[in-house]
């Protein structure tokens, strides 16, 4: 997972492997949630890793099976980051299938800064998939990550 500090790539990844909102303590660099799920009738263990904000140098060179680009829909300079970080993702990881795009904390619509159109229309343009979330209430979060989960099986 990847994205601006403070998007919610934490709640997000423990809402999904835990539910728990918000996740207890600090993000911790290489620190990894899981969860068992079944995809086409085979069960398969996620294992969910966070880059810690933009800075990402410590992945670089890592192999991963999907890639989430996460900002937040009411602060527009998480939104506009995501061009770059999807080119810096891509030239330093090897990710062999789906990427997401996703908008979280879609729950605080009256502060919304992006809007799902912008979302979309990004996300078409770099080849990603896309989904607004919010881990607050739990909206999206399971279908987002399950999506990734049967992309990549598929590969
Ligand atoms: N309203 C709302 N708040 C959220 C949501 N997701 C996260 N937050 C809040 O956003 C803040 C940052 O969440 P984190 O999950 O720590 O964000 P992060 O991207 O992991 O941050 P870093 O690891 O520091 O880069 C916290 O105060 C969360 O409670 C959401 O879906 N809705
Ligand atoms: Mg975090």
């Amino acid at each position: 997972m990847f994205g601006a500090a403070s998007v919610g790539k934490s709640c997000l990844r423990v809402q999904f492997a835990d539910r728990i909102f918000p996740p207890r303590g600090p993000t911790l660099t290489g620190y990894v949630n899981s969860r068992i799920v079944c995809v086409g009738g085979a069960l398969v263990k996620m294992l969910l890793q966070e880059a810690d904000g933009p800075e990402f140098h410590h992945w670089h060179g890592h192999h991963f099976h999907g890639a989430f680009i996460v900002y937040d829909v009411t602060r527009r300079s998480s939104f506009e980051l995501v061009p770059s970080l999807f080119l810096d993702v891509r030239s330093s990881c090897t990710i062999n299938s789906a990427m997401v795009l996703l908008g979280n904390k879609a729950d605080k619509d009256c502060e919304r800064q992006v809007s799902y159109a912008e979302g979309d229309n990004l996300a078409n343009n770099l080849g990603l998939l896309f989904m607004e979330t919010s881990a607050l209430v739990e909206a999206m979060v399971d279908e987002a990550f399950l999506t990734a989960c049967e992309a990549a099986c598929l590969c």
